[in-house]
């Protein structure tokens, strides 16, 4: 009989062996026909499922709303430095994009995990906040360097509002509401920041679409699929950096000694 060699490869996602790409068995021209747009096609090779448009439009909204923070932030600032260093967009990109982590960006999958745990296990806000500092650990997706109590993330708000409005619940992201009053009540920069509003609303989404198994909610919050929304957004904004410094014809940056404190 026929005798199968062992592949060294398995991939589910993607296949582009016949007349035209499939992205998770849909065939490209039925995307483009269909006028589907870039959280369908996050949905398909993500998820590898087509989910409800308020699901793609949300995702297309975080992609929109994390494209970009400014010059001064962490991810950017290394993409300038290192563009007018006179390196090529690739070396611009992922310079700034190594700094996206724990303090910076990609603190929405660990948000996600903490959130849900705690929600999950029943645990106050209270509870939760003071169990996370005795273990020494930051709230992720809580506190930001220029956000406050009285000068709130329009991000944030954004996306709490297009929530509210079209998911079926938003039990996580009340959830880190009330995690955000009771933070807010030590610390006036302890705010629900974008990871976190982006953390427990995928959280919402996950759950309340109807279109993942309980099974399947564990893998993606473990596997950490979600810095990916931050990650793959940030790039649009890194590459224009990138841009802007090559057209500003902008010289090697070298940081200001008086900016520097020498001491032993
Ligand atoms: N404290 C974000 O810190 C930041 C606490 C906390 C309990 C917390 C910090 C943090 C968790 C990680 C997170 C995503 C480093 C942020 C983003 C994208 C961005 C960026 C942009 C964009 C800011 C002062 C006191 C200390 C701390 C305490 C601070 N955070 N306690 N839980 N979460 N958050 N990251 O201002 O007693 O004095 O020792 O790590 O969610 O990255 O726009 O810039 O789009 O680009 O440097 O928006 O919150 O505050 O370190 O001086 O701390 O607050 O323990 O207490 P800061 P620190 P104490 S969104």
């Amino acid at each position: 009989g026929k005798v199968r060699a062992p592949t060294h490869i398995i991939s589910t996602i993607s296949d582009d062996r016949g007349e035209e790409p499939c992205y998770a068995g849909v065939p490209m021209s039925s995307i483009v026909e269909q006028g589907l747009g870039v959280g369908d096609v996050i949905s398909l090779l993500w998820f590898k499922r087509s989910l409800p448009r308020y699901c793609t439009k949300f995702i297309e909204i975080c992609i929109m709303l994390c494209a970009d923070h400014g010059p001064c932030v962490s991810g950017a600032h290394n993409t300038i430095v290192t563009a007018r260093a006179g390196k090529d967009l690739v070396s611009s990109l992922v310079s700034g994009l190594l700094t996206i982590g724990p303090r910076f960006g990609g603190a929405i999958d660990d948000a996600a995990r903490y959130f849900k745990d705690a929600y999950d296990r029943g645990l106050t806000p209270y509870e939760f906040v003071e169990s996370m500092k005795k273990k020494g650990i930051r709230v992720p997706g809580i506190g930001h360097r220029i956000k406050r109590g009285d000068n709130r993330d329009k991000r944030v708000e954004l996306l709490q509002l297009f929530a509210r409005t079209n998911f079926p619940s938003v039990k996580y992201m009340e959830y880190a509401v009330q995690v955000e009053t009771y933070t807010l009540s030590k610390a006036n920069n302890l705010v629900l920041n974008v990871d976190g509003a982006i953390g427990s609303l995928f959280l919402d989404l996950l759950a309340g679409s109807g279109m993942f198994t309980k099974q399947e909610i564990d893998e993606i919050v473990g596997i950490g699929y979600l810095n990916g929304l931050f990650v793959l957004a940030r790039s649009i904004g890194l590459i224009g950096h990138t841009f802007d410094q090559k057209r500003l014809k902008q010289p090697l940056y070298r940081h200001p000694w008086e900016d520097v404190l020498y001491t032993k």
